[in-house]
């Protein structure tokens, strides 16, 4: 792991108009607010925060943390209800993913309990509203320290 730690933090389609519709759902901070969160939780280490509407830039973006992330927070928003093709990216993967949702997608509608992602999650932080982030960026760069230092085998 570099001496800074890389967190890339990826934001599923619709999560632009966080804040704008469905407060009592999402809660009333906006995407850019979100942001602020993960950079001060990050304490220091570079965070990488993007969002997009698209499937396959998603998916560029993951295959993108494979060599320049230490770790990687997702919130795969609708897609993680319906793309096998994100969760063969993931899989891709070595370093920790911290899946994140703003509400609990269990505790919704029944097409929301199940996630492809969550099949290549290290962990899950849900029900949380914005602070969701804040505890999902916590563990993720924890989880990329301890890898760290980690002898290597
Ligand atoms: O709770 C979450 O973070 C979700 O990932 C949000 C997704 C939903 O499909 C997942 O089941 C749970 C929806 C994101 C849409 O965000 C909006 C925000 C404001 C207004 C409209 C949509």
């Amino acid at each position: 792991m570099p001496e800074t730690p890389v967190l890339y933090v990826l934001n599923g389609p619709n999560l632009n108009l966080l804040g704008v519709r469905e407060p009592h759902i999402y809660g009333r901070e906006t995407l850019a607010d979100v942001q602020a969160i993960c950079e001060r939780a990050a304490e220091g280490a570079t965070v990488v925060f993007r969002q997009s509407n698209r499937e396959g830039e998603l998916i560029d973006w993951v295959q993108e943390a494979r060599t320049e992330a230490s770790a990687l927070v997702l919130n795969p928003a609708g897609y993680g209800h319906t793309s096998i093709a994100l969760l063969d990216a993931l899989k891709a993967l070595t370093i920790p993913v911290v899946e994140c949702h703003l509400s609990n997608p269990a505790a919704r509608e029944d097409f929301r309990a199940h996630s492809y992602v969550s099949l290549a999650a290290t962990g899950i932080v849900s029900g949380f509203g914005a602070h969701s982030y804040e505890l999902a960026v916590q563990a993720a760069l924890r989880l990329a320290r301890e890898r760290s230092a980690r002898p290597a085998r």
